[in-house]
């Protein structure tokens, strides 16, 4: 397996932040506590924490509109992220980004993204920047299955592919698009075959397992490293709770829904084989999700004691500004 104990439980204690991030969220939109449409990224931890696993602070990684769990694995404060959904002046982006516009340039997060399929030409930008300063970055791009049918997917891929650019392209193949199973949208059974049209490298991952995606990450980014172009990963997973908060999902199915749930939970997964390398102490993981609970519980408490941005700071921190 080749990871030490002390890397196995970072590991694991990434994935639990996520997760647990996750569902205190869930608790709070659902008590009407955070505002706003959520999207939540529980059940699609091994890919983020697998791909991120690889990548140097300096990397850039762009997301999707299920952005927290990319935050967390490139390493953003769990703290300032919580105070930015509250709204607050504390948050990374000191309250005006909130979960859709999710951000944190010195840790390489160029942000969420709310237009499906926007990270992606961003995110190729990015990898040109590299290439053409002569720097070693790589640019990684998050997105989901309904993305690959957005034109800014294929023109990206394009260039990049002709430009043998810096950047690893993550498709996590959820199933769904809102509420339409992939397959009535998506003419092919892999979206790694839509690589073939950009004479693009694509390699499929199981993206419930920590391990799978990180092997495969980690020899796309090395070649992305080495100037030798780009590759479209595909990663198959599984969303957890519905599109957004609230989502009843009516459209799913109940029995395939509760294999992936029941059976293929990433972070079981990953314990299950952490434990099987025998370097981690069997009460190691228990302890990591106690002191997730507790930066959690902080987390929200230092969030709501915090103040709002201020009135005079309304036209700071934007792009657009009205002089009139
Ligand atoms: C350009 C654009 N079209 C439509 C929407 C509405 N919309 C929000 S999320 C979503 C589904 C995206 O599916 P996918 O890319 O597979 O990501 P997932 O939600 O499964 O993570 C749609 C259609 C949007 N936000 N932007």
């Amino acid at each position: 397996m080749g990871f030490t104990g002390p890397e196995l439980a970072e590991i694991y204690r990434r994935m639990r932040t996520i997760r647990s991030f996750e569902e205190k969220l869930h608790e709070l939109v659902s008590a009407g506590k955070i505002g706003g449409f959520m999207h939540l990224y529980a059940g699609q931890e091994a890919i983020a924490v697998g791909v991120c696993a690889q990548l140097a602070e300096a990397d850039i990684v762009g997301s999707t509109h299920r952005g927290h769990g990319h935050c967390v694995a490139k390493g953003v404060d769990v703290k300032a992220m919580m105070a930015e959904l509250f709204g607050r002046s504390t948050g990374t982006n000191r309250g005006k980004g909130g979960s859709m516009h999710i951000a944190d340039i010195d840790k390489g997060m160029l942000g969420a993204n709310g237009i499906v399929g926007g990270g992606i030409p961003l995110v190729t930008g990015a990898a040109l920047t590299a290439q053409v300063l002569g720097r070693e970055n790589v640019a990684v791009s998050f997105f989901g299955d309904g993305a690959t049918n957005q034109g800014q997917f294929h023109e990206s891929l394009t260039m990049a592919a002709n430009w043998e650019l810096p950047v690893v392209y993550v498709c996590e193949n959820n199933g769904f698009g809102e509420f339409t199973p992939t397959e009535f949208v998506v003419p092919v059974k892999d979206i790694a075959d839509r690589a073939s049209s950009y004479g693009m490298r694509a390699v499929i991952a199981d993206g419930m397992d920590f391990f799978d995606v990180y092997e495969k990450a980690g020899e796309a980014i090395a070649l992305a490293r080495k100037g030798e172009g780009p590759t479209l990963l595909e990663c198959k997973t599984y969303r957890f709770y519905g599109h957004y908060v609230g989502d009843q999902t009516p459209y799913r199915n109940k029995e395939e829904a509760e294999e992936w749930i029941q059976n293929r939970d990433p972070l079981d997964i990953f314990e299950t084989k952490a434990s099987e390398a025998g370097v981690v102490e069997p009460d190691e993981f228990r302890r990591i999700d106690g002191e997730v609970a507790a930066l959690l519980n902080e987390a929200v408490e230092e969030a709501e004691a915090a103040p709002l941005p201020s009135i005079a700071e309304v036209l700071t921190d934007v792009y657009v500004r009205y002089e009139g």
